[in-house]
């Protein structure tokens, strides 16, 4: 029973009603739907709710800007397959959290962002309210849903809606937006209660069609050259065991996306992410389990997937996402779990093997790679470099495989991915999509939330700038979170100088900067690291004691190249060449 209802005092007993209001409906619909933590920044016109939803056994994360309190919902969402919540003042609050929405739904991460917004009355006749702005108008072409409630008799049903819209189908953001006067309405607490949705099935099931199974897995069974590209989608589904089953009954070779690494370890024999270019080049048949085929995987064409003919089976909850790109010679709709699980039935007892002399070419390939990078991340270098760096971040990660990895940066994020390797689902968290920046601590603070596990944060010293204040609400909360900053003074490398003038060059930040002392601020722990040892005792010593760590790793400036391993995608001045 809600501690909302509140007794009016009144002078008789017969006059006497029980009563809720907009602020403890809202937590008790939430409460209803076990949606237990807020991410968010308080002010006009949520503080009080925030102060009641904690109060009434919420856990309310108060951050130092919105857009980080967005990430940490979103990646909420993905690791827990329900809506994160963050919620935000009206206007400039709302606009700051709307980066994260955007990025929820592009990444088919479930989220519901809350805001607070000015009245109604006011925001129509554009008058000039406080923090005025149209709030829901904003948000649609950004989100998959927006609803906004207007009496506190419909809060249930608007969460509801807003849940569904989430994590049903593809997944992604919500805005739900709920004008100041709402939270004040007051209303019989019984009638309250019972306008409560708890919501059924949120996100049903969706069986694939048996034809759609049978036509992939003929596709499949006719190949020389299979591959099995594992998206995060497929980590979404958690749907981990049936997926390990299949990949080891079809002993086909797979290639984990960034996210989708570690739903089979990065080490198992079928793996491919060493050899990556070698099994898109070469592969005549390629299944998409929870993969889109965007410039992720450069659409499916053109010079990464070489001149072999290709066909493409894909596995998607969207029906829309098949011929995005290419041809989808085999579409098989429906939710990953649903869909792998009738795959692995449908194979029957005697799948064929996967084709020798293409699993030892890959064998092969992988092998060589792997070989050729290991002395690369033996090195003891000081001032560091990325693979010195990383080699004793890889082995932190194989000796700790349930911890969490945030990842960011442009070569740190490049080469973090290829590096370290991962060992269980949903381990790794980083840029997704977007490529963007500024995702580090709102992730870091939602993993260790979330997941109760030591988290380890591996940031560019750009990247980090975009979130950096949250080292604060890290300290604040006590959260087991290890920041490790590859500091090499600048945005892809800290070399750059500019040639007309003072200013330095718009890639290079102050050099030798010391991002340790920003934690000390707070009571956590700083360090410097110089050299590959020193930061494999730091970072051993903060997984191991959980206090919030910062550790500014010295990277040697010249270490990165331009935009990481996209360089390519930035355009080129014909002009500038010329000189
Ligand atoms: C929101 C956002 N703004 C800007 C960018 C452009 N960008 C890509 S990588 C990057 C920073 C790379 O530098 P750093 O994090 O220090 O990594 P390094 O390559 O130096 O290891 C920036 C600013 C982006 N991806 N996202
Ligand atoms: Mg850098």
């Amino acid at each position: 029973m809600s501690a909302a209802i509140q007794s009016i005092d009144a002078k008789t007993a017969d006059t006497q009603q029980e009563l809720t209001d907009g602020f403890h409906l809202i937590i008790d619909a939430l409460k209803l739907n076990g949606l237990n933590t807020i991410y968010g920044v308080p002010g006009i016109p949520i503080t009080d709710f925030g102060r009641m939803a904690q109060a009434e056994g919420i856990r309310v994360l108060s951050f130092r800007h919105e857009q980080n309190a967005g990430y940490a919902a979103s990646i909420a969402g993905f690791l827990t397959k329900k809506p994160g919540v963050c919620l935000t003042v009206s206007a400039p609050g709302f606009l700051n959290g709307l980066t994260a929405l955007a990025h929820a739904t592009t990444n088919c991460f479930p989220m519901i962002l809350i805001s607070g917004s000015s009245e109604r009355e006011i925001v129509d006749l554009q008058q000039g309210d406080y923090e005025e702005m149209d709030q829901l108008a904003i948000a649609k072409p950004l989100c998959k849903a927006a609803f906004r409630v207007l009496h506190a008799a419909d809060i249930g049903i608007g969460l509801a809606r807003a849940i569904r819209a989430a994590v049903s189908g593809r997944p992604g953001g919500v805005y739900l937006d709920l004008p100041a006067k709402l939270f004040g309405q007051v209303m019989n607490a019984e009638a309250g209660r019972k306008s409560l949705v708890k919501v059924i099935d949120a996100a049903p099931a969706q069986i694939p069609a048996p034809d759609a199974v049978k036509r992939a897995l003929d596709v499949l069974k006719s190949a020389k050259k299979p591959l099995i590209i594992l998206g995060k989608g497929a980590a979404y589904a958690q749907a981990d065991d049936a997926i390990r089953a299949f990949v080891e009954k079809s002993g086909v070779p797979f290639l984990p996306m960034s996210m989708g690494k570690g739903l089979l370890p990065d080490t198992h024999p079928q793996c491919a992410g060493a050899a990556r270019s070698t099994v898109l080049k070469d592969s005549d048949v390629v299944m998409l389990i929870g993969a889109r085929l965007n410039w992720l995987l450069s659409h499916g064409k053109g010079k990464t997937w070489g001149d072999a003919p290709k066909q493409f089976i894909q596995i998607d909850i969207e029906p829309k996402e098949m011929d995005s790109n290419v041809e989808i010679v085999a579409p098989v709709v429906g939710d990953i779990g649903s869909c792998v699980s009738a795959m692995l039935t449908a194979m029957g007892g005697n799948w064929p093997a996967a084709p020798a002399d293409w699993m030892s070419a890959v064998a092969k390939k992988r092998e060589e790679n792997v070989a050729k990078m290991a002395p690369r991340l033996m090195n003891n270098n000081s001032p560091m470099d990325y693979h010195g760096a990383l080699g004793v971040l890889r082995t932190i990660i194989k000796e700790r495989p349930d911890a969490m990895l945030v990842n960011e940066g442009a070569n740190t994020l490049d080469l973090a991915r290829g590096i370290i390797d991962i060992y269980q689902p949903r381990k790794r968290i980083d840029v997704g999509t977007w490529g963007i920046m500024g995702i580090g601590m709102g992730y870091a603070i939602a993993a260790a939330i979330e997941t109760g596990k030591p988290v380890l944060c591996v940031e560019g010293d750009s990247a980090f700038g975009f979130s950096g204040m949250e080292v604060e609400t890290i300290c604040r909360y006590k959260l087991p979170v290890c920041i490790v900053i590859f500091n090499n003074d600048g945005i892809y490398r800290g070399t750059d100088t500019n040639s007309a003038g003072e200013d330095p060059a718009p890639t290079v930040f102050v050099k030798g900067s010391r991002y340790d002392k920003m934690i000390e601020a707070f009571g956590g722990v700083g360090v410097n690291a110089t050299s590959p040892d020193e930061l494999k005792r730091a970072v051993n010593a903060a997984m191991d004691s959980g206090k919030p760590t910062l550790i500014n790793a010295v990277l040697d400036p010249a270490a990165g190249s331009e935009s990481g391993r996209i360089g390519n995608l930035n355009p080129q001045s014909v002009l500038s060449k010329k000189k």
